[in-house]
């Protein structure tokens, strides 16, 4: 059995207001170009095909033609799961349906212990769940933790392994000892409701979703996280994103990445305004991709974001590289009645560095004499 692991789409998912349905779009075709050039026997989708449980009308549309395309125009079976944010019942309807033409979904956490056998390997589909959901499901008042009800599942599961067949979990959870990035939504606080990795030793391949990083969980080469398509924040901006091909034939399963190209890529630009506004200055990127800015400039810039989008019309975030270093002094009253002005001097020259300009100096004692009269008063 060779399938193709992937997870997170996410389909409608706006970056900072930003509709990333073409982004979208160009990572299903080359998902798509992947899954016919390896030829593989399944498409395994692990969780969060859409970015909300309620979904607008264009990522409803999108996500339809991708299934359709992929199910019944190319004929490759589909395997997935309802992730944290989708809801189960709105992903979920239609799916009996569906699993006559080899599309199979699985939104219900008890629909995880019914395996489905492709060739020679048995396939759970797990879908995220918590934890009462489990309790009511064994009817066991003692389980309260995600933890404690993957124990209980795996249990279940392995009763159900075939002896001739490889095992295969598809779930949604948080592996413990993953590293998160910062566009997944936390699910657990704490690791309180984290799965220890341990429990899944006995699947030939584990296949996860619900981390964003295809590294989140380092030293497993059987248990992985594929990752989003996309970047969705600017800490994957330097991820390079794609999808996990399984040949489940040996043992251990052999496990191959296979990359995407960012369509309209997300780039993080540290430099100075200066530079940033020199068309001099070439930076590698271009007007449709997504800039993080990174200013090194200390002192202040009038109407900066405005300024930059005339340059990088794509802007997702303004960040200062060098925040002023603003630890106060230990001063006392009398010091800051005696020259206020030479206080705030001193005060600008150690935390920017510079002196105070001939302008900014008329600034600071216009605002001092203003503040003393206010005092007055
Ligand atoms: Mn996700």
């Amino acid at each position: 059995m060779r399938f193709l692991h992937t997870a997170d789409w996410h389909i409608g998912k706006k970056l900072h207001g930003y509709d990333l349905l073409t982004e979208q779009r160009d990572a299903y075709r080359q998902i798509k170009a992947i899954v016919l050039d390896e030829q593989v026997d399944a498409v395994v989708i692990a969780g969060d095909l859409y970015d909300r449980a309620l979904p607008n009308e264009d990522a409803v549309t999108a996500l339809d033609e991708m299934l359709v395309d992929l199910n019944r125009t190319q004929k490759f079976p589909v395997l997935a799961i309802s992730g944290n944010h989708d809801s189960g019942v709105r992903l979920g309807y239609g799916r009996q349906w569906f699993a006559s033409t080899g599309f199979y979904l699985r939104t219900q956490v008890a629909e995880g212990l019914d395996s489905i056998t492709l060739g020679d390997t048995q396939f759970f589909l797990l879908p995220y769940f918590e934890p009462f959901a489990v309790r009511q499901l064994f009817d066991d008042e003692s389980i309260r933790t995600v933890a404690q009800a993957m124990e209980r599942l795996v249990t279940a599961m392995r009763a159900k392994f075939a002896p001739d067949k490889k095992h295969v979990l598809v779930a949604h959870f948080f592996a413990a000892g993953s590293q998160h990035s910062d566009s997944e939504t936390q699910v657990q606080v704490g690791g309180l409701n984290a799965v220890p990795v341990d429990l899944l030793r006995d699947f030939d391949y584990v296949a996860l979703g619900h981390l964003h990083r295809k590294e989140a969980l380092q030293h497993e080469p059987t248990i992985k996280y594929s990752g989003s398509p996309l970047k969705f924040s600017t800490s994957e901006a330097a991820d390079t994103k794609g999808v996990w091909i399984v040949d489940t034939d040996t043992t251990p399963a052999t496990v191959t990445f296979k990359p995407l190209k960012p369509l309209n890529d997300l780039v993080v630009l540290q430099s100075s305004f200066a530079e940033l506004m020199d068309r001099d200055q070439d930076f590698p990127v271009t007007a449709d991709d997504f800039i993080a800015v990174a200013l090194t400039d200390t002192a202040p810039i009038p109407n900066v974001m405005q300024r930059l989008k005339t340059r990088f019309p794509k802007i997702i975030e303004l960040q200062r590289v060098n925040p002023l270093d603003v630890a106060l002094p230990e001063l006392n009253t009398q010091q800051v009645q005696a020259d206020p002005f030479a206080l705030m001097t001193d005060f600008f020259k150690q935390t920017t560095k510079h002196d105070l300009t001939q302008q900014q100096t008329q600034w600071a004692q216009r605002a001092l004499q203003a503040a003393t009269k206010e005092d007055a008063q």
